[in-house]
């Protein structure tokens, strides 16, 4: 059987994997490839990593990066659609304090759409995309306990600073704050089509739901502690490690295994060498906090848990993946809190998940749209000798 035949062919092994490997689209914004990684619209990340977050949210809408007057221009039309009602604010004021922020992030993108859905899903889209900086800030503010005195919204501001600026908290470098952020949205905003909240937003806009319907559950799926989460729980480990002496670290390491933990921020499902989104942030690392505490634990985390996992196997890639140095870098510029992490992963997948429910809807199929999600379950019962 030819590779081509094989990858097409549906077998009982594939029966209750979760869909694991089964070709079932096309993804017109990104794909993965072991040793490079995520590419956007056919550029490696690591090319794209120092560009401005709005420019690669023309890229994955337009297919190609901007010229000066298209980013100018798309940044105007941003700006354009910035505004937020206020009265955002009050539904944020009636929600638990102690509610996950994730739950948070949900509820504020179902609440957007509530108070304002065109039914067009470029419009939608496009309209969540510019509300969202503002809507994190009062997200961090209310649920912080700091919901009086919130500066104005300057919508022509970048994402980033008007992030930044509704934050507006004392004792932080601005700048710095506002230059790992931007990378960070960059890195995050697509990972092709199959990942679990992609899948789970396009599924549910298949069905018509509106854009922040669909959103809203690709935000839910994000928040599983097997996906997005995996984004807080690797600082939550390099805070218990503790130390970044490499004896320490390494004891450490053979500790979680013993203990068939895992070792987080390591491994790949996809990736067969270290994810150049992680390549990337430790430069930044190296060049904005080379002496921060848990960035030199992650440093000697690269050196050692990689030999120690390569013993096993079993263990495919023993690489550092995305997760490992993102906390270390938002931790660095006062995002003390690692809960907070997966929201900034959702603020940026919004522009790669939007952008993939705008193709599917509006582009695939000439134009009429991927038909309703509808895979075929077999009962338990059903003989499957015909798909053997
Ligand atoms: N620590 C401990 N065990 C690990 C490991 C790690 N970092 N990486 C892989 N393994 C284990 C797997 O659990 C699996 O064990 P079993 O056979 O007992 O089930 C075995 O090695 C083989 O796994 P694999 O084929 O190499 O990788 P998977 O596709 O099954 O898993 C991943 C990938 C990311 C879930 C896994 O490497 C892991 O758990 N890493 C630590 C958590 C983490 O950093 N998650 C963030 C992922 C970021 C991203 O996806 O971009």
């Amino acid at each position: 059987m030819g590779d081509e035949e094989d990858l097409f062919t549906v077998r009982t092994s594939h029966l209750n994997t979760g869909l694991r490997g089964v070709p079932v689209g096309t993804c017109r914004t990104s794909f993965v490839t072991p040793t490079e990684g995520v590419h956007y619209c056919g550029y490696p990340i690591a090319e794209l990593a120092h560009y401005p977050p709005e420019d690669i949210v023309y890229l994955l809408f337009n297919k190609e990066l901007p010229n000066d007057a298209q980013s100018a221009a798309f940044k105007a039309d941003l700006a354009s659609r910035g505004h937020v009602p206020p009265s955002i604010a009050a539904v944020f004021h009636t929600l638990p304090k102690d509610g996950h922020p994730m739950d948070w992030l949900s509820v504020g993108v179902h609440t957007l759409g509530m108070m304002d859905t065109t039914g067009d899903w470029k419009e939608d889209t496009m309209n969540l995309i510019a509300r969202m900086p503002r809507m994190m800030g009062l997200l961090f503010r209310i649920r912080e306990g700091r919901g009086d005195d919130i500066p104005e919204d300057d919508v022509s501001a970048s994402m980033v600073k008007r992030f930044v600026q509704t934050l507006d908290l004392d004792d932080i470098d601005h700048d710095l704050m506002e230059r790992i952020l931007a990378t960070y949205l960059v890195l995050h905003m697509d990972h092709g089509g199959g990942n679990l909240s992609t899948f789970t937003g396009k599924a549910i806009a298949s069905g018509h739901a509106t854009v922040y319907a669909s959103i809203a559950g690709a935000m839910n799926a994000l928040s599983g502690p097997l996906h997005g989460r995996a984004n807080q729980s690797c600082l939550e480990f390099v805070l218990r490690i503790g130390t970044s002496d490499a004896e320490e670290v390494e004891a450490f390491v053979r500790g979680e295994l013993e203990a068939k933990r895992p070792v987080f921020g390591f491994g790949h499902a996809v990736l067969r060498a270290e994810d150049p989104r992680a390549t990337v942030q430790f430069a930044l690392g190296e060049e904005l906090c080379p002496d921060d505490d848990n960035f030199k634990i992650i440093r000697t985390l690269r050196e050692v848990a990689p030999r120690v996992l390569s013993e096993n196997p079993k263990i495919s890639n023993p690489n550092a993946n995305v997760d490992i140095a993102s906390g270390a870098l938002l931790h660095h510029v006062g995002f003390k809190d690692p809960t907070y992490y997966t929201t900034f992963f959702g603020w940026a997948r919004v522009a790669g998940i939007g952008a993939q429910i705008v193709d599917e809807r509006t582009v695939m199929r000439s134009g009429k749209g991927t038909p309703i999600y509808r895979p075929k379950y077999f009962a338990e019962q059903q003989n499957l000798r015909h798909i053997e």
